[in-house]
């Protein structure tokens, strides 16, 4: 896009979002304080880097798709993470699985991992000014087969992930120590069964008893924050899912725990926009894994869609920004990986940039004077006002390509350097 077209475009909207009360500078502002955790997962696969040619395996979530050019080194995933830094504006951070330490060629079991195993992504962070987000992972494991991990009966299984979940926990403190800034550890296991259960009430009795030794140890809040991660079905566990979420939500408000809510996570028809102030009157803050649920699957990149505005919509008028973590939470292995990061995140950040355009306070009084016509009337128009103006001059201000600029940068990554690994 040429440049001399994208300010000339700025000023038109500005104009028009004046007339609406808006100020368009104000809102690149706060858009500034959205930071989006990007989840390492979707550079290659969910892979890791336990064992040279990882996959993932089991656990309920699946990766399709075998487009040329997934990261098959941690050096290659740091370089795909800063391709996709050089193309959205603002600061981000980063989310890592347990999997993705820098395990030098040694074969370190999940019971024994340590800080020492993720300090040059802590170094790494460092240098290019993120923070970094945690996962323990809970699944692609032989202790994980049989579909239970913290919920096990089998008290070996129980115990091995208990060790990891509290290691995890401390290489996440660490990081925050180092960065100076907190570290969202987020538990999701893939715990269930695809047929019809007798039992549940012993799983779930387990798994509260997993979670309760697992944040015996206490870190400081600048350090870590601890939250868990709900779930309704899965591939395997159709039929219940231990960690439901009237479980972890209870568990989050009674322990003083963050609430993970995965969008992907809940009945089609659900909304998390909708859960968000319910859940904020009892819960301090949010974890969000923002994702795109199609038919019964999860995990498809993020688009600037009706729920994903809702979402940001319910944060921005709960005036919520500050309690909630945003993370993304999607893998997509059949398009170029790294153009599936850049659409999600900018789509994420168009949906907030979209919610910090709306002129909340004269839609809230139309409501108060029940004039719901007017209401329903202005948010269609604020539909087709020239937003995408507002966030293209945002890349701009920010030196980062503008509109479809990006697309072309990436088929040059994908000529020079994706299509050249093996
Ligand atoms: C799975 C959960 C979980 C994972 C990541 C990889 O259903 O959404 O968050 O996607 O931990
Ligand atoms: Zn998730």
């Amino acid at each position: 896009m040429n440049t001399d077209s994208v300010k000339k475009a700025y000023v038109i909207a500005k104009e028009q979002y004046a007339e609406l009360g808006i100020d368009t500078d104000k809102a690149i502002e706060q858009l500034k304080n959205v930071k989006i955790s990007l989840h390492c997962w979707q550079a290659d696969d969910v892979g890791g880097f336990e064992t040279p040619d990882a996959t993932l395996g089991g656990g309920g979530i699946q990766v399709t798709g075998n487009y040329p050019g997934k990261a098959g080194t941690i050096l290659q995933l740091r370089q795909d993470i800063e391709k996709v830094l050089h193309l959205v504006p603002g600061q981000q951070r980063i989310n890592l699985h347990a999997i993705y330490g820098d395990f030098q060629n040694e074969r370190v079991e999940r019971d024994r991992i340590e800080p020492r195993h993720f300090q040059s992504w802590i170094d790494w962070a460092k240098k290019n000014n993120l923070g970094i987000d945690f996962n323990p992972t809970c699944f692609s494991h032989p202790y994980a087969d049989d579909g239970f991990t913290l919920s096990s009966k089998n008290e070996t299984h129980r115990k091995f992930w208990v060790e990891h979940v509290k290691r995890c926990r401390k290489i996440a403190a660490e990081a925050g120590r180092q960065l100076n800034d907190p570290v969202v550890n987020n538990i999701w296991i893939p715990d269930g069964s695809k047929d019809t259960p007798v039992d549940r009430n012993t799983h779930r009795t387990i798994l509260k008893k997993s979670l309760d030794e697992i944040f015996a140890i206490k870190y400081p809040e600048e350090y870590l924050k601890d939250s868990v991660e709900c779930k309704l079905f899965g591939i395997g566990s159709e039929s219940m899912v231990v960690g439901s979420h009237e479980f972890y939500m209870g568990y989050a408000i009674k322990n003083h725990k963050l609430l993970c809510l995965d969008n992907g996570h809940f009945h089609p028809t659900e909304q998390v926009g909708d859960k968000i102030s319910s859940i904020l009157q009892y819960i301090d803050e949010i974890l969000l894994h923002v994702t795109r649920g199609v038919r019964w699957d999860s995990d498809h990149v993020v688009i600037f869609n009706d729920e994903i505005q809702l979402i940001a919509q319910e944060i921005v008028r709960a005036n919520a920004v500050k309690r909630v973590h945003i993370g993304l939470d999607y893998f997509d292995g059949s398009i170029n990986r790294i153009g599936a990061y850049v659409v999600g995140t900018r789509a994420a950040q168009l949906a907030f940039l979209f919610a910090f355009l709306e002129p909340t306070v004269t839609l809230k009084k139309l409501e108060e004077e029940k004039k719901n016509f007017e209401r329903l009337a202005l948010l269609e128009l604020l539909k087709t006002k020239p937003f995408g103006a507002v966030y293209d001059y945002y890349c701009f201000i920010s030196n980062i390509p503008v509109g479809e600029n990006y697309i072309s940068e990436i088929q040059r990554y994908e000529t020079e350097v994706l299509k050249k690994r093996k």
